[in-house]
């Protein structure tokens, strides 16, 4: 039984927490993701739009992840990676060499991330949708209607 371990914010889950989980998953046996907590968040300077209850349960619901568990705090990985005889911590090359602290606890794998997606990027995009733009998108839609109407 190979177990792997790795931590995230993973909020608005999309297709790069996917992918990155899914080749967790598929090194051992068995995946345990720690999410941050909604405070360990705010220490690492994020704030998220889903509360950790959330976003742990959306994480708990992926086929690829077997266990979630807190994640509270930078220090923890190595009580961790004893606790739960974890045999690989893996997470994105976004933090390359950041936990090789760990080598001497277990195998440290950084993989690619997946190319042009992020709930940074997300966010901007759904906060574009102001009042402004949905004012335009009615007075469009307004327009079409009235060319519908007068076809009639
Ligand atoms: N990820 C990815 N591709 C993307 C976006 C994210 O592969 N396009 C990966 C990240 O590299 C990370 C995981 O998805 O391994 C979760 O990303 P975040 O939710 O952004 O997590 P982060 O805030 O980096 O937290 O103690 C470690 C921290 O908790 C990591």
């Amino acid at each position: 039984m190979k177990t792997i371990i790795t931590y995230g914010t993973f909020d608005l889950l999309h297709i790069g927490h996917i992918n990155m989980l899914e080749r967790l998953r598929a090194l051992g046996d068995r995946l345990i993701v720690g999410v941050s907590t909604d405070e360990f968040n705010s220490i690492k300077g994020k704030n998220s739009l889903y509360s950790y209850a959330d976003r742990a349960k959306i994480v708990g619901a992926l086929r690829c992840v077997d266990e979630v568990i807190p994640e509270n705090d930078w220090q923890q990985k190595c009580t961790d990676i004893e606790k739960y005889s974890v045999d690989i911590f893996g997470i994105g090359a976004d933090w390359q060499g950041k936990f090789d602290d760990l080598m001497s606890h277990c195998e440290v794998v950084y993989l690619p991330r997946t190319p042009s997606i992020s709930t940074t990027n997300l966010k901007k995009i759904l906060s574009k949708i102001d009042d402004t733009s949905i004012k335009k998108i009615k007075q469009g839609l307004d327009g079409v209607l009235d060319i519908v109407k007068a076809l009639e």
